[in-house]
């Protein structure tokens, strides 16, 4: 978070004359913002999650009146996730969306929602993420000196996607050079599932697909359409094998810094955002096979319970048992029933 700077000041300053206190933007005259909040994310601004983070801009600086200047910046402008998430540990930004998995990384606990074939519906993982397995991952991430907004964004349910054959059977993926996000349990189940996975950041994966590096990857359909995969890909599996959100994340010292009703603005507008986004991704997979087919991805349905079995005999679910505890497990089958 930036105060008034020197520049911003002297700017300022230099209009007092005509308006004191107030600077001019496009002809109109706003009171100087108090606090410039960065906001960063790996998506396109096409997508949903992006149009929603412009409207929350929008409603934040219009709510506070001006005392708040809330950037935006999307599609990895300011590094991958991983250099992102180190900014916004080190307070360069305030506020950065990142999946649970991924976070993983850093808690390797806050990444359960992440099982695979874990949630059947919408309906079930919105229970359990804003019911108590939620709760549980919020508070791990509050140990840390970052925080969780309360609602989660969605990514959506995934799919694999490949550039020159099908996956119809868990046979099919042996040895594939698979792009994954870097996660322990992203590697974990697809070392489960036979195949090779590779760890890139989403920042790195169109081109490591466009110059085969990699065979294929797995994303959610609002992706692959938004993110123009399918122009380096061919075919679609759909798997749903699991699903993915975005929590968003704050730094804590920068947001206690804000008065809290500047914080309640904030918090209130991205959790309104959110759940709007939930919807849009869900009606966006719903919309996206067919414009997807038409751009030329060739599409299979598979029996998930094949590859579901396959986690099972590779005793995926035994070992993540095992590493997250009979407590965090059982917040889990509460909501996912029975895995394993
Ligand atoms: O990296 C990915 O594949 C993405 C965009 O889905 C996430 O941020 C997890």
């Amino acid at each position: 978070m930036h105060h008034i700077n020197r520049r911003s000041f002297l700017k300022t300053a230099s209009l007092a004359a005509a308006a004191p206190g107030l600077s001019m933007v496009a002809g109109r005259a706003y009171a100087a913002a108090e606090f410039t909040l960065r906001y960063a994310n790996n998506l396109p601004v096409t997508h949903p999650m992006n149009i929603r983070a412009r409207e929350m801009a929008a409603r934040i600086n219009a709510e506070s009146k001006g005392r708040v200047e809330f950037q935006v910046f999307p599609n990895n402008q300011l590094g991958g996730d991983k250099d992102m998430f180190s900014q916004l540990r080190s307070g360069a930004i305030d506020f950065f969306m990142l999946s649970p998995l991924i976070l993983g990384t850093y808690i390797p606990a806050a990444q359960i929602s992440g099982i695979g074939f874990a949630f059947k519906d919408y309906n079930a993982v919105w229970a359990a993420i804003d019911g108590e397995l939620g709760a549980h991952v919020r508070q791990l991430i509050e140990e840390k000196p970052i925080f969780a907004f309360e609602k989660i964004w969605n990514n959506g349910f995934r799919q694999i996607t490949t550039a020159s054959r099908p996956i119809a059977h868990v046979k099919d993926l042996q040895g594939v050079k698979l792009r994954v996000p870097t996660s322990p349990i992203w590697t974990s189940m697809f070392k489960s599932l036979g195949a090779s996975p590779a760890s890139v950041d989403f920042a790195e994966t169109y081109s490591a697909l466009q110059t085969h590096v990699v065979e294929g990857q797995e994303n959610p359909l609002a992706i692959i359409y938004t993110a123009k995969l399918y122009e380096v890909q061919k075919y679609c599996s759909m798997t749903n094998h699991m699903w993915d959100g975005f929590w968003c994340l704050g730094n804590k010292s920068s947001f206690a810094r804000l008065p809290p009703d500047l914080q309640a603005i904030i918090r209130n507008a991205v959790n309104d955002a959110g759940m709007k986004e939930r919807q849009d991704v869900d009606a966006l997979e719903r919309e996206t096979r067919g414009k997807l087919e038409a751009a030329g991805m060739k599409f299979n349905d598979v029996d998930q319970g094949e590859f579901q079995q396959q986690l099972r005999t590779s005793g995926f679910y035994a070992d993540w048992q095992k590493q997250f505890g009979p407590q965090a497990w059982a917040l889990l089958e509460k909501y996912a029933g029975k895995l394993g």
